[in-house]
């Protein structure tokens, strides 16, 4: 059994498969020091909440206390498989300076208190504010990281019993472009692909997606085919030259901010040369007169003028994506967080609806999830829309909320969208939202802007509920702190992005006086007497079993039905389960849109779609006259600029993002050993060309600045394309145990650099566009502390190594654990 230090090789070894064939088990596991797998005293189900993989593995627990994690065989997900992140991270949960006990602010300073005292203060002000002005003061602002339960439950308080319209998660930030660009091309959210599409592609193209780093077990997946026989073909589409990037067969680097003027030119070759199935196109979708006329004015000169992608390479992609007979298709972050992200999404959608490839193996569209929980954030309503993914602008999909929770209609708030959190902090920012709650996010460093965001979380006239794990960033400008039982001191379910329902049960206790985010809400609940219409318990549950039951009967009959499914099931099926899974399809639903059968008719959608460009929602009986019978929706759109761009005075496109290591802002990841030491220290990507006449060397100190602020990084000068810079965004100033210390040392966090500006359609906020300058401020002592197996290394030049990976190796490693992976077959 080979031993592999998994910092060093985050994608363990390679167990390649030929297509069609399944995917070798590999056993994945570690056990904290000296600690036997017979010592062991319990193996406690569960699946990964370190990205939206779904990775199901089982939690090891020795005297009351976890003690590691091994990978599940029988899950359909990872075949036993862990990242990096998954075998370490689990020991920030006992960390030292976990939140104990409730806080409240005394004289402008946070105390500890007991529940009575800080509940009492929260549903106190609830009142004052309902009765002063209504719902509109409140807010909620919550995650991508709880579990259905506990969403589903904050949704009925929400918008059942308070009845504000400002409930948003970070989902905003994270998948609002995945949900937009479903129900835009499809009607509804929903993913229509599966992981299994990797088996059987000939074709895997990844837009604005660094898998390796971001859903690293699925990468192996990738790394697999490639190593077996009849690889597929890879196109990655990233200013950047990632592992993605070195192991694809055509790699389009565009200028940041281009996406949709490539797809456009994509698309050109794909219509111009009739790589379409005309069938298809008839029988199942409307709108691709539009669409053949709009790309018309995109031929791939043009598209290679805007994007600054050789013309060649574009035909080169076009080619691949047009006569491939299994596409799989993944979308992130490098489309969703940029100014026509659901503009550009939607064509990567259309690419599938021109060319017949959905439903069927090897044939699929991921619009990446991020977040461990976040279809759920949106499935069951967190994410403000309706739950079970029904349309605000429907009256009776209102009406069949309005049964189930026992209310009158009236008392859901309809009249217009939910508001989205860049308005909720607009709003809160102007005075008219008075008391925001925010649960298991940590906007003080993840929301653009930051200086900003400080001033509003801080002002006077706002009431901040902060529910969180940890002493965060965001934490220290509460009135109110509320300390959360997380993942493993909880039971609930969650959903990853190809559909998979995991259970996660509870392993150990929370410390202290922690409680389960679900005991919390409904507390509150029950605190502030919220009633149905006839004087019932608005919240008609109490533990996270009743909670699913109430959500499966939300769920019924929608394309997210969860009828078939139990927590029972779940805790004793072999394998996740993917939803819809009713008594019809016991076993789930490997792939949604087999036949070309949407949820697009106009009674059943859960969106009557938007304007590309403005993002103005259109009214029932445009869409009725659009799409009468319920086909897909080709929706073209022209490309414009990003409206800040690089000028004299800031003279680089800025992008930010993620390392393998880290997970956001660093909350556990820099609560673990073994993360901590493989990536410290922020670091910023520069390319060679763009260095070198700055007198800028590898590890150099440099600072980056832009109209809202700088950030001090060391130079990783290396593969990125010329005139970019790369930020990881996961480096705030609170103490994490690196010695930081609170609001120590110049600005580190990458959003102190980002502006205020969102998509039209999906109101995701742009992280990967803004203007930015950079200058030495001092030598380098060594390289920097960038990552050697994931990061660009030192030297390369862009496009200049295209080996699959798996070869770096760690400076770090002799700091980081050892885990078998033995990569044997079953
Ligand atoms: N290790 C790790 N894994 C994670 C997370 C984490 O924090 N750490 N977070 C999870 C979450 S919540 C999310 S949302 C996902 C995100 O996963 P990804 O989207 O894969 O991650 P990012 O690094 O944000 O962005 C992906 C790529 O977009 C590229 N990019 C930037 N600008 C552009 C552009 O204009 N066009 C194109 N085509 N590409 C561009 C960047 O170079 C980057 O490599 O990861 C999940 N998994
Ligand atoms: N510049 C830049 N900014 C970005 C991005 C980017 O690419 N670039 N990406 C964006 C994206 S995609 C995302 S998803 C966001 C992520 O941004 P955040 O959500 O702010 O990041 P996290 O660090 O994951 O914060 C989650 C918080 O919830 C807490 N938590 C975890 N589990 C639980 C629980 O069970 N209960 C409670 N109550 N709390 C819990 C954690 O301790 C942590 O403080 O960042 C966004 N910001
Ligand atoms: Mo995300």
């Amino acid at each position: 059994m080979g031993r592999v230090d998994r910092i060093a090789e985050p994608w363990g070894s390679r167990t390649p498969y030929g297509r069609g064939e399944p995917w070798p088990v590999r056993v994945d596991t570690h056990l904290a020091d000296g600690v036997r797998p017979d010592q062991v005293d319990r193996w406690v189900r569960s699946a990964s909440v370190l990205h939206s993989n779904g990775d199901a593995l089982d939690i090891a627990v020795r005297d009351g206390r976890i003690v590691g994690v091994r990978g599940r065989a029988e899950d359909r997900v990872n075949h036993r498989r862990l990242d990096p992140k998954d075998l370490y991270a689990w020991q920030a949960v006992a960390a030292p300076d976990r939140l104990t006990t409730p806080m409240i602010r005394e004289n402008g300073k946070l105390v500890e208190t007991d529940w009575d005292t800080a509940m009492d203060r929260v549903v106190r002000r609830t009142r004052d504010l309902l009765d002063e002005q209504g719902p509109g003061a409140i807010g909620f602002y919550t995650t991508g990281q709880l579990f259905l339960e506990e969403y589903y439950t904050l949704a009925v308080i929400a918008h059942g019993g308070i009845g504000t319209n400002h409930l948003d998660g970070n989902t905003r930030l994270c998948t609002a472009t995945a949900a937009a660009a479903l129900k835009e091309s499809f009607g509804c959210d929903g993913q229509p692909g599966s992981y299994t599409d990797i088996d059987h592609a000939d074709t895997i193209a990844l837009y604005g997606h660094n898998m390796a780093a971001t859903q690293p077990v699925l990468w192996s997946r990738v790394l697999d085919r490639l190593a077996g026989p009849e690889p597929p073909a890879l196109i990655c589409v990233d200013p950047r030259d990632t592992p993605v990037a070195r192991a694809a067969t055509v790699h389009l680097a565009p200028r940041p901010g281009t996406n949709l003027a490539l797809m456009n030119g994509l698309l050109h070759e794909i219509v111009g040369n009739g790589w379409t199935d005309p069938d298809y196109l008839e029988r199942h979708t409307v709108g691709y007169d539009d669409l053949r006329e709009r790309v018309k004015e995109y031929p791939p000169e043009r598209a290679s003028v805007i994007c600054d992608v050789p013309v060649e390479d574009i035909r080169h992609a076009a080619r691949l994506l047009g006569t491939g007979e299994r596409l799989l298709s993944t979308v992130l972050q490098g489309f969703y967080q940029s100014h026509q992200a659901t503009a550009a999404a939607v064509q990567v959608n259309n690419i599938h609806l021109v060319r017949g490839m959905l439903g069927r193996p090897g044939c699929g569209v991921l619009q990446m999830n991020g977040q461990p929980t976040a279809e759920n954030t949106r499935e069951c309503g967190a994410d403000g829309d309706l739950p079970g993914f029904r349309n605000w602008a429907n009256d009776d999909h209102v009406a069949e909320i309005a049964r189930l929770w026992n209310i009158e209609p009236n008392r859901l708030p309809h009249y217009g969208p939910p508001t989205h959190a860049m308005k909720i902090f607009r709003y809160a920012e102007q005075g008219s939202l008075r008391m925001l709650w925010i649960s298991g996010t940590n906007p003080a460093v993840s929301l653009p802007e930051l200086a900003r965001i400080r001033a509003v979380l801080a002002r006077e006239g706002l009431f901040l509920v902060v529910q969180d794990l940890y002493p965060t960033e965001t934490t220290a400008l509460a009135d109110v702190v509320l300390p959360a039982a997380g993942w493993a001191e909880k039971t609930g379910t969650f959903t990853n992005a190809d559909r998979t329902v995991h259970l996660s049960d509870k392993a150990v206790e929370p410390p202290g006086l922690a409680r389960s985010d679900l005991d919390i809400f409904l507390d509150y609940a029950r605190r502030l007497d919220l009633r149905d219409k006839d004087g019932d318990p608005l919240v008609k549950w109490h533990d996270p079993e009743s909670a699913f039951r109430a959500w499966q009967e939300c769920s019924r009959g929608r394309p997210c039905d969860y009828t078939g499914l139990s927590h029972d099931l779940l805790r004793t099926a072999p394998s996740g389960i993917q939803w819809p899974c009713t008594a019809d399809h016991p076993d789930g639903t490997e792939r949604l849109y087999a036949d070309g059968a949407f949820w697009s008719a106009p009674d059943v959608c859960e969106s009557y779609g938007r304007d590309m460009i403005t993002g103005a929602p259109a009214e029932p009986v445009e869409y009725r006259a659009l799409n009468p019978d319920g086909k897909a929706v080709i929706r073209d759109a022209g490309y414009l600029p990003p409206h800040e761009q690089p000028s004299d005075d800031y003279p680089f496109a800025l992008i930010t993002g993620r390392t393998l290591y880290h997970f956001h802002t660093r909350t556990k990841t820099g609560r673990t050993p073994e993360l901590r030491a493989a990536a410290p220290e922020v670091w910023v990507e520069i390319c060679r060309a763009d260095a070198e006449p700055l007198g800028i060397g590898e590890g150099d100190r440099v600072d980056i600045t832009t109209p809202r602020g700088t950030v001090r990084a060391r130079a990783r000068v290396g593969g990125i394309r010329p005139g970019v810079l790369f930020l990881p965004f996961h480096y705030g100033y609170w103490d994490t145990g690196d010695g930081t210390g609170p609001g120590e040392g110049p600005g580190r966090a990458a959003n102190e650099l980002t502006l205020t500006d969102w998509d039209p359609v999906s109101k995701q906020p742009l992280f990967k566009t803004a203007a930015a300058a950079l200058h030495r401020v001092a030598p380098a002592g060594g390289p920097a502390p960038a990552p050697p197996a994931t990061a660009t290394s030192p030297g390369h030049v862009n496009r200049s190594n295209r080996s699959n990976g798996n070869s770096g190796v760690s400076e770090d490693s002799e700091d980081s654990g050892v885990c078998e992976d033995s990569g044997v077959s079953p």
